[in-house]
């Protein structure tokens, strides 16, 4: 397939003001009929995208359009002589039940009980009808659903209902209107046997809006967490950005056959179930946490995205980087702020950086693509979240409110461009924000260098900053970009020292912009040499190269009053006790160790916080700190890291901690019962380190009288990873419980997929045999495929080759099935060419193999070229 380019974008030669839809529905065979009514000031003959359609009839203006008139290749519907205002109707035939891609019209479930949904986003609206499958093309919807009585008793469009009523032989209608405008990837429609749960809300502008989340009859006692989750958002929403929801009904629909986490269809979000059901017997602290933020994720769409959408998928990120920021400001408010950064940056770390240091490297608005679907990324998402951080830091929280006003009044109804929001951010607080663009067109993360010397004499520090981004194939020259770095500066009590920049008092925090590829900033009025405190609540998305001395980073790590702050001190300090493990120094591994040993015991610190401290960077993370990579050595040295602090601590320590968070009966969901679960299993995976046989046991007993799945799956997990003979009875035990909720089961295979080292292709192997494995189901593929490719990096990378060769095999098959999901689970080979040579050759043969076989997606054969080159 040719490469789409930003630089070739035109206007649609023709519009679509009105389309009516009709649909008769049914599960091998569904037909769609399209009214559009077109626009156009131009002469040019009408192209219509179209995959997999069987056309049945077209017509213009009512009368069957001559032959002569249209043509019908692959993918294209063409038609000549239209004249502005005309209506083209086409009839077509899909078939939903053979729709294994899961992306246009498809059945979820199975042929008996299963239910009809809809995915568009990026271009499945045209394996539904013809129509200008781009986001540029707004029009108003009208959608009449056909379906016999008993199998579809509920029919759901996007809209408001506009009526319903009988039909001869069983069948039944119902219509919806959509009053708004929109492009056809927010189209949506859901048919089949559902429960619903309602709840009544009314708008900060007094509109009465019912909100329904639907499931399965099986599944309709999980939706309430979701019900609070959806509230919390909107009436956030009203409040923090002065956006109102604008239907009257608002429908949430639960699917457990879902390609992402969710979408945000206008008035129908759909979501994959795992972000969207919830009970305590079945559903993690961690899960509960993502049902909330992907509710509000897609519900902040509303705005940014739907109301406000791009004008082409070059700019995914204005809705998504947006969306994202958005939604990171709600969790914050509704948890822990320091936590939810940590959670964000450690995730920007460990998905983001590594697809931005490679050969999957795109900038936040890429130039160009091959298959959309495939941009869905941590840097559009998680980077382009970081950039919009970045301008609101920028302009303030009152400056970058007003600047979204503007951004949402200037552009309502309207597609727009990265260009637009920067504008109107900047327009609206007389700053020229402009030359943040650079941050969009530019792959690759800024190495941020930072060098500081003390006049004792003159009683001043000077900071010099400079930045550097390594050149990259498309990209050979890289330039500056503005990078704001908040500060603060230490003395050697760890009290924050009052700052005087350029002759004025700034309290003891301030920002500093390197806006050039090096600058110094001098601070007056310094009594000693200070530690500087660097990029605080992480001020920009770079890598942070700063000759600390490990003494120095575990004074912050001790006394920095932010969380945020004390954490990224701590992973920068681990990162040089993981180096010591290398090398057999000591300096910063017995820094690390005895500093959080103090952390281990001060009164008052939050349990989660210091849970999250006691947490060394992961391995995907610490493999960014070698040469040749060897995943089997860094997960080994990280445990070795990690035994140290154990032992630091020491076992007794941890024991008698572990036994004082026991807490017995129902988990407690507020905040202190989270924190409590959560540094009550990091201390017992700290003491399966240092004293094997008492932790098993101590986890064995935790996994029996376990009432919630947090504290059920951290035994479990432990258990199975450490390769416990318990291990057995738990997961048989695990398996009967569960057996009948696909979500648990996801868990049961994942928890597996997890054991280290040679053992876990065996394992893996074997899971691939249990009946209740498929790779139909993405939540299932990705639990067992993609938690042993992507989340466990010595089981996968063994010096073998098998684990490559496992992967490229499924990746073939599945693509044959769904190659959105074939297409991310490849992604895992990414950095390959810095592994060490036996595994670097090994990788390469099964990629090329991979890369040779006939008839790969595209989606598949762009990931496995791009991360071949
Ligand atoms: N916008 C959807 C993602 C669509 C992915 C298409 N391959 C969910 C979201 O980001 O909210
Ligand atoms: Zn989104």
């Amino acid at each position: 397939a040719a490469a789409i380019r930003l630089a070739d974008y035109t206007p649609p030669a023709w519009r679509v003001s009105d389309v009516v839809l009709e649909f008769d529905l049914g599960i091998d065979s569904s037909e769609v009929t399209a009214h559009l009514t077109l626009r156009s000031e131009v002469d040019a003959p009408l192209r219509l995208d179209g995959e997999g359609l069987e056309l049945l009839s077209i017509a213009v203006d009512g009368t069957p359009l001559d032959p002569g008139r249209w043509r019908h290749t692959d993918h294209v519907l063409e038609v000549s002589g239209m004249r502005d205002g005309s209506v083209l109707t086409t009839r077509v035939r899909v078939q939903p039940a053979a729709n294994t891609a899961l992306e246009g019209l498809y059945l979820s479930g199975s042929r008996e009980a299963g239910f009809l949904l809809t995915q568009c986003e990026a271009e499945g609206f045209r394996h539904i009808t013809f129509f200008p499958d781009r986001p540029d093309v707004l029009a108003r919807y009208t959608v009449t659903l056909r379906a016999d009585k008993a199998r579809f008793p509920v029919l759901l469009a996007g809209g408001n209902p506009d009526g319903a009523g009988e039909l001869p032989d069983g069948r039944h209608w119902a219509r919806f209107v959509d009053p708004h405008p929109k492009p056809c990837y927010l189209f949506a429609l859901v048919a089949g046997r559902l429960e619903k749960i309602e709840r009544d809300y009314v708008t900060a502008e007094g509109r009465a809006v019912k909100l329904v989340i639907w499931s399965e009859a099986n599944a309709i006692d999980s939706c309430h967490y979701a019900m609070d989750a959806l509230e919390h958002s909107m009436r956030w929403d009203e409040q923090a950005y002065g956006r109102s929801y604008d239907l009257d009904v608002f429908h949430v629909v639960a699917t457990h056959d879902f390609n992402m986490g969710a979408m945000e269809n206008k008035g129908l979000n759909i979501f994959n179930a795992k972000y969207l059901l919830a009970d305590p017997d079945t559903t993690t602290d961690d899960e509960y946490k993502g049902v909330e933020a992907v509710v509000a994720h897609e519900y902040f769409h509303n705005w940014s995205g739907n109301r406000v959408t791009c004008r082409d998928w070059f700019q995914l990120s204005l809705k998504e980087g947006l969306t994202v920021f958005r939604e990171q400001q709600f969790s914050a408010d509704m948890n822990s702020p320091s936590l939810k950064r940590i959670e964000d940056v450690a995730l920007l770390r460990r998905a983001q950086f590594p697809e931005d240091a490679g050969p999957l490297a795109h900038p936040v608005r890429p130039a160009e693509y091959r298959e959309i679907n495939n941009f869905y990324t941590a840097t559009v998402y998680e980077k382009g979240a970081e950039l919009v951080r970045m301008l609101a830091g920028r302009l303030g929280t009152e400056g970058f409110r007003r600047g979204m006003d503007r951004y949402f009044a200037d552009n309502d109804g309207r597609a727009a461009t990265l260009e637009d929001f920067l504008g109107a951010l900047g327009a609206a607080n007389g700053i020229d924000l402009m030359p943040y663009l650079a941050w969009y067109g530019q792959s690759g993360t800024p190495r941020l260098r930072a060098r500081g010397r003390y006049d004792e004499g003159a009683q001043r520090y000077t900071l010099t900053l400079s930045q550097h981004t390594p050149p990259s194939a498309s990209q050979p020259d890289k330039h500056a970009v503005p990078i704001p770095v908040k500060l603060a500066l230490f003395d050697r009590d760890g009290n924050m020292l009052p700052l005087h920049l350029d002759g004025e008092a700034c309290g003891t925090e301030t920002v500093v912009v390197l806006d050039a590829s090096e600058r110094s900033f001098t601070f007056e009025r310094i009594p000693h040499a200070p530690v500087p405190s660097l990029l605080r609540g992480f001020s920009a998305p770079v890598l942070l190269e700063c000759g600390y001395a490990p003494a120095e980073l575990a004074l912050l790590l001790t006394h920095d009053p932010d969380g945020f702050n004390r954490w990224e001190a701590g992973q920068q300090l681990a990162a040089r006790a993981f180096d010591d493990c290398r090398t057999g120094g000591a300096e910063a591994l017995d820094a690390w160790s005895s500093a959080l040993r103090q952390l281990f015991v001060e009164p008052g610190l939050d349990a989660a916080l210091l849970a999250d401290l006691l947490t060394p960077p992961g391995e995907i993370e610490l493999a960014e700190r070698q040469e040749a990579v060897d995943p089997a050595q860094i997960h080994e040295l990280r445990q070795v890291m990690q035994r140290r602090l154990g032992r630091v601590i020491g076992a007794e320590a941890l024991e008698r901690r572990y036994r004082e968070l026991y807490a017995p009966g129902p988990p407690a969901l507020d905040a202190a019962g989270k924190a409590r679960r959560r540094l009550q299993r990091r201390v017992l995976e700290l003491l399966a380190l240092v004293a094997v046989d008492t932790a098993h046991a101590l986890a064995d007993a935790q996994y029996r009288s376990a009432s919630g799945m947090t504290d059920r799956l951290a035994a479990l997990g432990v258990l199975v990873r450490g390769g416990a003979a318990e291990a057995t009875d738990a997961l048989a035990d695990f398996r009967r419980r569960h057996a009948d909720n696909p979500l648990a089961m996801d868990k049961w295979f994942a928890v597996q997929a997890q054991i280290p080292g040679e053992p876990a292709l065996g394992r893996v192997q074997a899971l691939e045999q249990d009946p209740a494995f498929t790779l139909k189901n993405p939540n299932r593929a990705r639990a067992l495929l993609g938690t042993f490719a992507s989340g466990n990096p010595s089981g996968f990378h063994r010096a073998d080759g098998a684990g490559y060769r496992l992967l490229a095999e499924r990746l073939a098959t599945l693509d044959s099935l769904n190659p959105q999901i074939a297409a991310r689970l490849a992604t895992a080979f990414n950095g390959w060419q810095r592994l060490e040579p036996v595994r670097r050759e090994m990788a390469r043969q099964a990629l090329s193999d991979l890369a040779g076989r006939p008839g790969l997606s595209r989606n598949l054969s762009e990931i496995v070229a791009s991360v071949l080159s």
